[in-house]
């Protein structure tokens, strides 16, 4: 007799093809309507599946996770950071937890350096005035911003990411710092030609932009605090494609208001879509909604990531993303 199909709870639109090869592998439950899934739906979905397929909109917290069925057996997440679930707690009911690294690295990395040219150079300024139709035409000291070769830019968090972002910057002529929890091997640092802070305040202090590019844990949640923010130098930038916990957001608006800072450019927030409505009235701060690995490329390899991650699971294997609470 064949062996009955596991059942999956997909809890957001994913991209068709990737619903498509779901549906021929397994029992799914996909959505109709593209909006955040309820809470009392993801206590049904948790309560009645094999395996649940959450995003980064999904609060998967100890609370639910004491609510998930015996049946629940793997949370094979659509995204890279896994900050939106209570992986300690998961691992002590015995629901394993995978994710989907590497496939959206470049993309985020691209995104990283949109944002930092964004800001160096006052890109918002000038699509406000040819949209309004206010251009008056060429000037010499109009839209001044500043080069960004030879600039200081300083990677708080060198894994996947802090690494492209890395070899990014360096193409565009700019020196690589970085701060991270363990250096990096003597050789990848070199080919990448970074210099390594075991000071994240002294780095800081030196750099004219500083990328965040660490996952959200409670160890690095406002690391980017008021007292470090305020060590950064006033003509310098800050961008954030990572996860918005990890700066102070409300420290932050009040600097690059009061010009100790002098620009963010930001694809994420610290409390999801309730951005802090001053941000918005800043010139020098670019602003978008989380789109740093929003490429159909990649959305497709996350979904074939999360197939794979099912499909092991359920021939008997380990994931091969599989999270474990000491990875984070
Ligand atoms: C994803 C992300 O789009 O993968 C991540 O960690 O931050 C995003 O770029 C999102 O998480 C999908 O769940």
């Amino acid at each position: 007799m064949p062996k009955p199909k596991l059942s999956v709870v997909v809890t957001r639109r994913l991209p068709e093809a990737v619903e498509t090869r779901l549906s021929e592998l397994f029992d799914v439950k996909l959505r109709d309507d593209d909006t955040p899934m309820s809470r009392t739906d993801l206590v049904s979905a948790m309560k009645s599946a094999d395996v649940l397929v959450p995003t980064v909109t999904d609060e998967i917290d100890s609370a639910l996770i004491g609510q998930a069925g015996d049946r629940l057996k793997l949370i094979a997440n659509y995204g890279a950071g896994v900050d939106h679930i209570d992986v300690s707690t998961a691992r002590q009911r015995g629901i394993l937890v995978s994710n989907t690294p590497g496939v959206l690295t470049d993309d985020t990395a691209d995104m990283t350096m949109a944002l930092l040219l964004a800001v160096l150079r006052r890109m918002p300024e000038g699509l406000n005035v040819m949209q309004s139709d206010g251009w008056d035409g060429w000037a010499p000291t109009a839209f001044l911003g500043g080069r960004v070769g030879g600039r200081r830019l300083g990677i708080l968090g060198m894994g996947r990411i802090g690494q492209a972002v890395a070899r990014r910057a360096a193409a565009f002529g700019m020196q690589v710092h970085y701060h991270n929890r363990r250096r990096l091997r003597p050789e990848v640092e070199e080919a990448l030609e970074a210099t390594y802070w075991e000071s994240l305040d002294q780095m800081v202090a030196r750099m004219d932009v500083i990328s965040i590019n660490c996952p959200a844990t409670p160890s690095t949640f406002h690391l980017m605090n008021a007292r470090r923010l305020k060590l950064m130098k006033p003509e310098a930038v800050i961008v954030n494609t990572s996860r918005g916990e990890v700066i102070d957001e409300n420290a932050l608006t009040r600097m690059l208001r009061s010009g100790e800072i002098a620009g963010a450019g930001l694809d994420v927030y610290e409390r999801g879509t309730h951005v802090n409505p001053r941000l918005r009235e800043l010139e020098n701060v670019v602003l978008l909604p989380h789109m740093g690995s929003a490429t159909r490329e990649g959305r497709m390899e996350m979904g074939e990531k999360v197939i794979i991650n099912i499909k092991t699971f359920d021939d008997g294997h380990r994931p091969p993303d599989q999270v474990v609470p000491s990875m984070l």
